[in-house]
């Protein structure tokens, strides 16, 4: 399902102009194919609404939708999956708690990535690639060698996250990567319905250069 996608947006209510929801109708409009809510502010009422409404849009626009950490919640919106990290649940939990919805996992090498298609989530969130000051705890860049390594090795899509620009795109697609999530990079910004299609357009460019 998340084989050869674009961008795979994350929502971020702290760098927001508009809104969560306008910003999801915005990636939906400018053509994303999966968006991910990401709320780490608000209380648990607020966020059931907020990710039901967002559910809601995704299903209209046959967009996946994906719930980060909070597996209740992405039950309760019928959300297509959650992405987990390293310190969450275990896969194996989740996984009979979730039945056959994605389950997405975050990993910093090759042997967590292995680890995690063993165990059996349905794609990798591979980070952080580059320096971000988005997420505060994101640890030590891995870098393209080490995400191109981590690609080749497994048969899930990988979706690469941390400090991606537009400048650094081409060179993470050229890892083979499945998709990108890219937040300071579009988030917040002027105009990020055309971000969000140069975004796509330079994705598209590097892979037919390959
Ligand atoms: N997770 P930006 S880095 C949500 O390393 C998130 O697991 C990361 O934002 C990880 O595109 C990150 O602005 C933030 O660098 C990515």
């Amino acid at each position: 399902m998340l084989e050869k996608i674009g961008l795979y947006f994350i929502t971020d209510s702290s760098l927001t102009k508009n809104s969560v929801i306008e910003d999801c109708r915005i990636a939906i409009d400018a053509g994303v194919q999966v968006i991910q809510y990401r709320e780490k502010k608000l209380k648990k009422e607020q966020m059931l609404e907020e990710a039901l409404e967002i559910s809601r849009m995704c299903r209209n626009a046959g967009v996946v939708f994906i719930v980060n950490d909070d597996i209740e919640t992405a039950h309760r919106v019928n959300a297509d999956g959650v992405h987990l990290g390293q310190e969450d649940m275990p896969i194996e939990k989740a996984r009979s708690l979730l039945g056959n919805k994605i389950i997405g996992i975050t990993v910093h090498n090759l042997s967590e990535a292995i680890e995690a298609e063993k165990k059996g989530a349905d794609y990798l969130g591979a980070s952080p690639i580059f320096h971000t000051d988005t997420k505060k705890d994101a640890g030590k860049p891995i870098g393209c060698k080490a995400l191109a390594e981590i690609k080749s090795n497994v048969k899930i899509p990988v979706i690469a996250i941390g400090g991606i620009k537009m400048g650094n795109l081409e060179e993470v697609i050229r890892a083979g990567v499945d998709g990108v999530c890219m937040i300071s990079a579009i988030v917040g910004k002027e105009n990020m319905a055309e971000r969000i299609r140069r975004v796509e357009e330079i994705i598209r460019k590097a892979r037919d250069k390959k």
